[in-house]
């Protein structure tokens, strides 16, 4: 079999995403996700200019000699934007081969470990109380794991928290929004929150909660111990991840369980943090993190220091993504948990799939190869409009992180 054409399909139905097309001389093609939320069109030319001339005539079956071309290849290793075209590159060729040895890809993977996959969901509310009743809503739905966000008193808006009561979507078009931050008034809101959260779901819930990169370790560990009572399942993103040194501090002062690693784009990112059992949960995911072959050996390595995966899922990450993460959670030994932020329906239209949600599990099908399919007729409807994620500012105009 070899690879005879390969396009990159641009479209944005209520969002942008970047998807690559791989078409072989048996008619078999592959899809991958190469969205990176805001930077999409980085990707697309990366692909286009650099990466598809280099893949006509290959043989699809060789995903790691082409990983390792594409890595070793480019010279200028790693980064978001090369990791993603990769990761594009890749799980097209798990689709192809997939649907070549008409079996899903989980069974390329190790087959199945369990049954269905765990997924947590996002409820969020300008305050307590919002946040409450969006709570109540996903436990209706049946998620055992709800991650909470609420507004911060005397903040207008903060990161987690949408406009609309049910849809967050961070990227807006134009040019980046900028919010308003004061780390104070989040850490006092948050221990309330939960609290309150505990006292009306009880114990058996699994809360979860995303800080987003915005605290020192110090604060991220007053924030873990504060916590404590509230036995949440993980505390993400407490500080920003380049120190992965920072860590260790916040170890040292709280049990709250630490995952980190959506923004990772490589195992180095997280190589200090696993090996030194400062994290429980690697969140770094297929379409960031160079695909399914180099995800798994993230995993693999995670997996001998207690680490287990809670992959990336939010709606900026495509449905091409999602099958992809179902099919790795399906297989991986130490799965932890997986993201679910379900898509819009014009999005799901475009990308029509078998994964499907029932009662707090997700199960990403038994079609061959991913179970996802790219309408491209529709997705010529939806035109691309540059999209930026918020910044964030302090009170006194110092740019944090957002
Ligand atoms: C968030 C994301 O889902 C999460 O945990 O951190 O919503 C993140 O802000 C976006 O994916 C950024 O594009
Ligand atoms: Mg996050």
């Amino acid at each position: 079999m070899k690879i005879t054409d390969a396009y990159v399909n641009i479209t944005s139905p209520g969002r942008n995403f970047v998807t690559l097309k791989i078409v072989t001389d048996e008619g078999i093609y592959g899809l991958g996700d190469g969205t990176l939320n805001g930077r999409e069109l980085a990707v697309a030319a990366y692909l286009t200019e650099h990466v598809i001339p280099c893949l006509i005539g290959r043989d699809p079956f060789q995903t790691e000699d082409i990983w390792q071309y594409l890595y070793r290849g480019a010279y200028w290793r790693r980064g978001p934007v090369t990791m993603s075209a990769i990761a594009a590159v890749d799980v097209a060729l798990w689709d192809i081969k997939g649907k070549a040895l008409q079996t899903p890809i989980y069974n390329l993977l190790g087959g199945r470990s369990r049954e269905s996959v765990m997924v947590y969901c996002h409820a969020f509310g300008k305050d307590v109380g919002a946040a409450l009743e969006d709570v109540a809503k996903h436990k209706e739905m049946g998620y055992r794991a709800i991650r909470v966000q609420s507004g911060v008193p005397g903040l207008k808006s903060t990161y987690g928290v949408g406009k609309v009561a049910g849809h967050y979507e961070p990227a807006e078009r134009g040019l980046p929004t900028e919010y308003e931050w004061e780390t104070e008034a989040y850490l006092r809101s948050v221990p309330p929150l939960f609290s309150k959260m505990r006292e009306t779901f009880g114990e058996e819930l699994h809360l979860l909660h995303d800080c987003h990169h915005r605290l020192t370790p110090i604060e991220a560990a007053r924030l873990g111990k504060e916590l404590e009572p509230f036995h949440l399942f993980w505390i993400e993103d407490p500080t920003p991840a380049e120190l992965q040194e920072g860590f260790r501090l916040i170890r040292q002062h709280t049990t709250t369980p630490l995952a980190v690693g959506e923004v990772f784009n490589s195992l180095w990112d997280a190589h200090e943090l696993i090996r030194n059992q400062w994290i429980d949960y690697v969140r770094a995911t297929v379409v960031h993190a160079g695909g399914l072959t180099h995800l798994k050996k993230l995993a693999d390595f995670a997996a001998l220091y207690h680490v287990k995966t809670g992959c990336h899922g939010a709606t900026d990450l495509s449905p091409v993504s999602m099958a992809a993460a179902l099919h790795f959670g399906l297989a991986v030994h130490n799965f932890g948990i997986q993201e679910h932020m379900p898509h819009s329906e014009e999005t799901d239209a475009v990308f029509p799939h078998q994964y499907s949600y029932q009662d707090g599990y997700m199960h990403p099908g038994d079609k061959p190869g991913l179970g996802v399919d790219l309408d491209e007729k529709l997705a010529a409807h939806y035109e691309y409009q540059r999209a930026y994620l918020p910044v964030n500012r302090k009170q006194d105009g110092t740019l944090t992180d957002w």
